[in-house]
């Protein structure tokens, strides 16, 4: 029996994706380095600093570990000023009914977010009261597709994998709730999310019965 639902941020409960976008577009513009909004794509649900090696490699180039700790500074306080534009008008569509559907259904909530940011971003929303438990890129050390971020809120909710279902947006997102030996929905196409066990065009269409159906 499903108890718990463990929620991704970026691309789940709010669409960041832009603000990430813009802010590595910057960096990307200062350095000389090429970006575009096909490889952003590929940078869903992935860490910074791994975010940042996807970007060097596309160029073919390396940068010394100072470098590449400056640009991560950079590209974040960059993001962090478009964070302030965030209020909580900025929910995706049905998320807040959904999270307020769940709180009455008694199912816990959990974040499982590779976001360091993630706690500002909810904040801004004014969601952090439907979190039971709030798992970011600060809770573990290995990063998606790695299990371990959605075993530790799994574990911090008091359930067990195989009660607890991950909405997410990214593939490698559905690969660590898989491994993690839990049930994914996916939030968006079937191409990218198609090994989930449900795929939903939207968040939109999150509803109650397909929890419980799953
Ligand atoms: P930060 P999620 C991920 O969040 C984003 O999808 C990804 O694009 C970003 O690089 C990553 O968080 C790290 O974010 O720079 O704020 O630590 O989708 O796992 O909620
Ligand atoms: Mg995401």
């Amino acid at each position: 029996m499903i108890k718990g639902i463990i929620f991704d941020l970026d691309g789940v409960i709010t669409d960041t994706a832009e603000f990430h976008y813009l802010s590595w577009k910057q960096l990307s513009n200062e350095e000389r380095l090429n970006f575009d909004k096909l490889l952003n794509e590929k940078l869903k649900g992935v860490s910074r600093a791994k975010s940042l090696d996807r970007i060097l490699k596309h160029n073919n180039t390396t940068f010394s570990k100072t470098k590449q700790k400056d640009c991560l500074e950079r590209k974040n306080n960059y993001y962090l000023q478009y964070l302030k534009k965030i209020t909580q008008k900025d929910y995706l569509p049905r998320i807040k009914k959904f999270l307020q559907e769940l709180q009455a259904s008694n199912i816990k909530i959990g974040l499982g977010s590779a976001s360091k940011n993630a706690l500002s971003v909810l904040e801004r929303l004014e969601a952090t009261p439907f979190f039971n438990v709030i798992g970011d890129g600060n809770s573990v050390k290995k990063a998606k597709p790695a299990p371990d971020l959605f075993l530790y809120v799994a574990k911090e909710l008091g359930l067990t994998p195989n009660e607890c279902i991950v909405i997410e947006d990214a593939s490698s997102g559905i690969e660590a709730a898989h491994k993690a030996g839990m049930k994914a929905i996916g939030i968006g196409s079937k191409e990218v999310l198609g090994k989930a066990e449900v795929v939903l065009e939207s968040t939109n269409f999150l509803k109650l019965e397909i929890i419980q159906n799953i």
